[in-house]
């Protein structure tokens, strides 16, 4: 039986992962309509992904005997002004998720929830993974600059990443 408080932390984190989802959901269809197809279909990807970890969340906790609930949030940002606003928002984002799974898997050790804290593991690589990754991209659109022709290269390898990643999670 899930603690109360580590089940409405987790309930929390569902919160997190949905926000994710939503945002990245937001950021890729920003991306289509502006032409960069490669960008795009990486956020969709990234977006799926997110929902993922949101459904891996639901199961442990009703698993464990609690409720997983559908959280309300508000409408992501629809405009970005380019692909290095997007990353950056994207590695911001990552920056406060990590937080908040740090700050839960400290709790689980307070409460001694080793089960919970041994489950969110797999959340504390992915995302040291999702950071290091939103932070190559920055560092790769910092090289770019305005040059518009490598702006077009980055976003047709992001197509070939995409294709070469596809099912991995
Ligand atoms: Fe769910 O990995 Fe990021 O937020």
């Amino acid at each position: 039986m899930l603690d109360n408080k580590i089940e409405k932390l987790l309930n929390h984190q569902i919160e997190l992962e949905f926000e994710s989802s939503q945002y990245y959901l937001s950021m890729a269809s920003w991306a289509e309509k502006s032409g960069l197809n490669g960008i795009s279909a990486f956020l969709y990807t990234q977006a799926d992904e997110e929902r993922v970890h949101m459904l891996k969340l639901f199961h442990y906790i009703n698993d464990r005997g609690g409720h997983a609930l559908v959280p309300t949030i508000g409408a992501p940002p629809k405009e970005y002004k380019d692909a290095r606003e997007v990353f950056t928002k994207v590695l911001q984002h990552e920056q406060i998720v990590t937080k908040e799974i740090n700050d839960l898997v400290d709790t689980c050790l307070k409460v001694k929830d080793y089960t919970t804290h041994n489950f969110l593991q797999w959340y504390v690589a992915e995302q040291i993974e999702e950071e290091r990754q939103a932070q190559t991209l920055i560092d790769k659109l910092d090289l770019i600059g305005t040059d518009k022709g490598g702006m077009y290269l980055f976003d047709r390898d992001m197509e070939t990443f995409v294709s070469k990643d596809a099912g991995k999670k």
